[in-house]
């Protein structure tokens, strides 16, 4: 058993920015989620609207008929992997949680849908991750600021912690997340990685998903999302050292075997 989580990403949606269309059939998807289990993965997160910059919101209806028979067939077929919604919206994370998710991703940190804290909270065998994002997708990338990312994106995650908690959402079922790529230009999400001691420790579990993300784009030249493995992977190692133990990826395998290592070598006295 290693000492860190997988979740990997399945994106049942036609316009994310890595994999679009690439699973938007749902028996693509379900065997995608096999193989994503079959690498490694001890969590698969499927999302049904993608939250890449600009993207357009998608209505409920058509969120709800991408996830729920995949988290359904997924449960059927997978019983020891936890199944993960992304979403921001209750109706759907409900749907997903009858389907068999124990594992509520919400990139608003339950603040998108004033229903959300109380389903979660009605629920306690499940799961959440608080992500901070400054603004939304759509906008989120209109020229961010911040003072002070590092010490500005705790507070938030500390301020969200507390919210959750009020909401009945005890501590040791919620992860936090930095947010790389929400509302944050390059030099921000660099000082995140270099200060994720930082967001360690606010004492909860750490998730991070750096995966493919435009800013290791930027720095290797490589415009192909799926050609930005190896720089994921080197991201992952160094917040692995920090003590940041899951992490949401699109290439499932590699990580596996990377964060073995990194977990041998931290082991050895
Ligand atoms: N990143 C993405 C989506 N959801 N959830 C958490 N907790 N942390 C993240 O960093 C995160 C997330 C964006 O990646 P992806 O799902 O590959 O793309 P898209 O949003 O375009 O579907």
């Amino acid at each position: 058993m290693s000492d860190f989580a997988l979740m990997g990403v399945l994106n049942v949606t036609p316009d994310s920015f890595s994999d679009g269309g690439q699973w938007f059939d749902g028996e693509a998807a379900v065997r995608h989620g096999l193989r994503l289990a079959h690498e490694g993965a001890s969590m698969i997160d499927v999302g049904g609207e993608s939250t890449r910059p600009g993207a357009e919101p998608v209505g409920e209806a058509e969120e709800l008929r991408r996830t729920e028979p995949v988290i359904r067939e997924l449960r059927r077929q997978l019983p020891d992997v936890t199944l993960s919604i992304d979403t921001t919206k209750a109706s759907v994370a409900q749907a997903a949680i009858e389907a068999g998710a124990t594992y509520v991703n919400d990139v608003t940190a339950l603040r998108g849908d004033p229903a959300m804290p109380a389903l979660v909270a009605s629920h306690p065998a499940v799961r959440v991750c608080l992500m901070h994002m400054r603004g939304e997708p759509r906008t989120m990338q209109d020229a961010p600021r911040y003072d002070d990312v590092v010490g500005e994106v705790a507070e938030f995650l500390r301020e969200r912690l507390i919210a959750a908690e009020v909401a009945g959402i005890s501590p040791d079922r919620i992860d936090l997340d930095p947010g790389i790529g929400f509302g944050k230009r390059i030099e921000h999400n660099l000082q995140l990685l270099h200060h994720l001691d930082r967001i360690v420790a606010l004492g909860q579990p750490v998730l991070l998903g750096t995966s493919r993300k435009s800013m290791l784009g930027r720095i290797t030249g490589r415009e192909d999302p799926a050609d930005r493995v190896h720089a994921s992977v080197s991201t992952a190692v160094l917040a692995y050292r920090d003590g940041v133990r899951a992490f949401r990826v699109h290439d499932v395998a590699a990580h596996r075997d990377a964060l073995l290592v990194a977990e041998a070598i931290a082991a050895a006295r």
